[in-house]
């Protein structure tokens, strides 16, 4: 397959383009780095030492003589790059990572609020509308959050998108299927629910070919491809606004700090290890929709844990404190959440399981990278609502 990776250089971008280019397929990144901007604006770095884009794709056909090719503009901006870029390639498929992906980067400010909501809903829509003035027949692979849904549980299994709803009607019961409601948590998880909209119309009014893949929180690093070379590392995010809980967690057990647990440490999410995120990318892109189906739908995630529990797991095998702070962000103290994930273990798919994984991941990377670590940028310091 011809496979275009927008955000092809970001956390689960880069591992995705290795993934597909290891298996054969011809992949082109397009990035406009504006991850690695962020981090000149934060003053941070990842954990890990991650070579230039350039660098990463020469040493991966150094090592392989499988070729990537790269394009440098923004998604949602240079519209005409795109388009042309459709055009000329006639790729098969187009994966859409090219979005700020941070809740607490997307709660910063008025100006990072905006710049989530234009950059995202742009990229967005410029994608769907040049898949569509192409003219050509693309099966576009989204990554979505499982925050779209918001972390409820309504006695059910939160399932696959969509929901079956009876409506009582004059005329009587009217059955109906309906996207799950939206109930985003932050700005960036917004950005999100408003995409599944922009799904549902460009499939029902061009009949655009859809798979949107509901992510939990990724954890862990390094994949098969990334572990290959230092130059193909991938980055590590540990800081307030990027890193994500359990990577944060892994890293602070590493260097000794008591873990960060927002609250009471009552909240419940789901997760994926990276290496699945590449699995199930893969298994999407080779599970298209038909033609005329509706848009796809699945819940990527491979197990749920409320934080407590997790920050207790860490402590458990390493000896770290535990710390209750207060609580950033604006949401639930407590939340039960059960998800269904049929469709991808009913594709194959065999998960890296959490418990396996964390102490190996704590000595590969995190050990090994500490002294790398700025410990001024570990607490979250983006608030939810200003006082
Ligand atoms: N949390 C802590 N301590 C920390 C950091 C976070 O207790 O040091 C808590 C937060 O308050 C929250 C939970 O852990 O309740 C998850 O926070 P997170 O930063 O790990 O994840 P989140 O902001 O939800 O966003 C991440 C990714 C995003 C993705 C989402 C999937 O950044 O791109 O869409 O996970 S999901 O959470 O399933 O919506």
């Amino acid at each position: 397959m011809k496979i275009i990776v927008l955000g092809g250089d970001g956390f689960c971008g880069w591992p995705t383009a290795l993934h597909l280019s290891a298996r054969g397929h011809d992949v082109i990144i397009v990035d406009n780095l504006s991850r690695r901007k962020i981090d000149v604006e934060l003053e941070v770095s990842s954990l890990t030492p991650i070579r230039p884009l350039g660098e990463r794709v020469r040493a991966w056909q150094e090592l392989t003589n499988h070729q990537i090719r790269v394009e440098n503009f923004t998604v949602g901006k240079h519209y005409h790059r795109l388009l042309t870029l459709l055009r000329d390639e006639k790729p098969d498929a187009v994966i859409h990572f090219a979005e700020q992906r941070a809740a607490p980067y997307s709660m910063k400010s008025s100006w990072h609020k905006r710049y989530t909501v234009n950059n995202n809903l742009n990229a967005t829509n410029d994608v769907l509308a040049a898949i569509v003035e192409s003219g050509q027949d693309i099966h576009l692979v989204h990554l979505g959050t499982m925050g779209v849904y918001g972390y409820g549980t309504a006695g059910m299994k939160i399932p696959e998108g969509y929901l079956d709803v009876v409506i009582e009607t004059e005329n009587g019961p009217h059955r109906q299927e309906i996207l799950y409601p939206a109930n985003p948590g932050s700005i960036y998880h917004m950005t999100k629910t408003q995409d599944q909209l922009f799904f549902f119309y460009y499939n029902k009014n061009d009949g655009v070919r859809i798979t949107d893949l509901h992510q939990g929180i990724v954890w862990g690093t390094q994949t098969e491809e990334t572990r290959m070379d230092d130059r193909l590392i991938n980055r590590f995010d540990y800081d307030g606004d990027y890193g994500t809980v359990l990577n944060r967690f892994l890293m602070q057990a590493a260097i000794g700090y008591p873990l960060t647990v927002h609250g009471t440490g009552g909240q419940t999410r789901a997760f994926i290890h990276i290496q699945d995120t590449c699995r199930c990318i893969e298994l999407a892109l080779t599970n298209p929709p038909a033609r005329g189906d509706r848009v796809n739908i699945l819940n990527q995630m491979t197990e749920t844990h409320r934080v407590r529990d997790l920050a207790q797991m860490i402590a458990d095998q390493t000896g770290v404190e535990v710390a209750f702070l207060k609580n950033p962000r604006n949401e639930a103290d407590e939340n039960d959440l059960h998800v269904a994930n049929d469709r991808f273990l009913g594709l194959g798919l065999d998960p890296i399981k959490l418990e396996d994984g964390l102490l190996a991941e704590v000595q590969e990377i995190a050990r090994k990278f500490a002294d790398r670590c700025d410990r001024n940028k570990i607490p979250c310091v983006s608030q939810w609502r200003t006082a």
